[in-house]
């Protein structure tokens, strides 16, 4: 039984060890269902910059969209929000370095909590509030070729309106280009 002990101790190298280190892919997966270009947008009429789980809860969907980037985006409105839902799929492993500029609030989630558990302090992107337009930044490890669960939430209360999601790969340049890297599951408009 020693033996056996001592080949099971990489499986109980994990225990009690952050998600980083028992989950480096943090959710993502190799291959999607119903796989289309793109993240899947729904549009509600209410201001959620500092409210994301209650923009989750609103399905008062009033439109859709699909979207491969989202570049001086704007719905010229007032009162109103939308959540993209999706994959990111990094093309070069290593610290993806993210932006939004939003008027008024937005987020980026990347991973497990990009579909549960998602707060304003847990984004990857936080840029909460009522402001106008306004860049935040952050960053995580991306793995090449893997489909990173990715949630987007833009809201606007008065006035201008506008976002941008940016990014720059390791070695690379920044970019709103998501074709190629944007996915969605047709059957769930998301996830
Ligand atoms: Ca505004």
């Amino acid at each position: 039984m020693p033996l056996l002990e001592s080949r099971g101790s990489s499986s109980a190298f994990g225990y009690g060890l952050n998600s980083s280190l028992t989950d480096p892919f943090d959710g993502a997966t190799s291959s999607i269902s119903n796989a289309a270009s793109g993240l899947y947008g729904r549009r509600v009429n209410a201001d959620y910059s500092s409210d994301p789980s209650g923009l989750d809860g609103n399905n008062s969907i009033v439109s859709t969209n699909t979207v491969t980037s989202l570049d001086s985006f704007t719905s010229s409105a007032d009162g109103y929000s939308w959540k993209w839902f999706g994959y990111f799929r990094p093309s070069v492993t290593g610290i993806y370095n993210f932006r939004t500029t939003s008027d008024d609030g937005s987020f980026l989630w990347l991973g497990t909590k990009a579909k549960t558990g998602f707060t304003m302090d847990n984004a990857v992107v936080d840029n909460r509030g009522g402001h106008g337009p306004l860049p935040a930044y952050g960053s995580k490890l991306l793995y090449a070729n893997y489909y990173y669960p990715c949630r987007v939430h833009f809201s606007e209360g008065g006035g201008g309106d506008i976002m941008t999601l940016a990014w720059t790969p390791p070695g690379g340049s920044e970019t709103t280009n998501g074709s190629g890297i944007f996915f969605y599951n047709t059957a769930t408009g998301g996830f």
